[in-house]
């Protein structure tokens, strides 16, 4: 199966809002591979934010990630990238639409609650920067025969 890396970012912590984001990946069928809280150091947010370098959000965007707390955790499930990017909504909170995380939790255009993996490659990268291969579990959720078709070889 596919997986994302997800990051709850420091005012998603701040604002207790750590176990409703997880809960909605939970019941949309994403299983939890791994997860921890650590604070992003200004190193690792510099290269996670490379591309924005030079950009006048760039600086404050540092701050503001590295200012706090952070969840990150291993998603997967069929088409997780996809998937869990969707439930997030767009960058800025003020444009996502109400049913998505960031629409229906945040309003700032920086403050934006939660990363996803853009890619299935980003998300390999980014799993390794976050975890040690150790730290992935390798487990299926009881109910995963209810959560796809799996009786035609194919997973539906
Ligand atoms: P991340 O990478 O944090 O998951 O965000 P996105 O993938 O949704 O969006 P992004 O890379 O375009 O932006 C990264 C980060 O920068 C903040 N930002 C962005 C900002 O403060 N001002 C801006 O004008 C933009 C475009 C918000 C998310």
């Amino acid at each position: 199966m596919e997986r994302t890396l997800i990051i709850l970012k420091p005012d998603a912590v701040h604002r207790g809002l750590i176990g409703r984001i997880l809960a909605r990946f939970e019941e949309k069928g994403l299983q939890l591979a791994a997860l921890k809280m650590a604070r992003i150091d200004r190193a690792v947010a510099e290269r996670h934010y490379a591309p924005h370098k030079g950009k006048d959000f760039y600086e404050p965007l540092i701050r503001f990630i590295t200012g706090g707390p952070a969840v990150f955790a291993v998603l997967e499930g069929k088409g997780a990238v996809a998937v869990a990017r969707k439930m997030m909504g767009p960058t800025f909170g003020s444009a996502a639409e109400p049913g998505t995380i960031r629409g229906d939790f945040g309003v700032s255009n920086r403050f934006n609650l939660i990363h996803g993996s853009d890619s299935p490659e980003a998300a390999e990268a980014e799993i390794a920067i976050f975890f040690r291969p150790e730290e992935l579990v390798d487990w299926q959720p009881a109910a995963m025969v209810w959560l796809y078709d799996f009786s035609t070889g194919d997973v539906v």
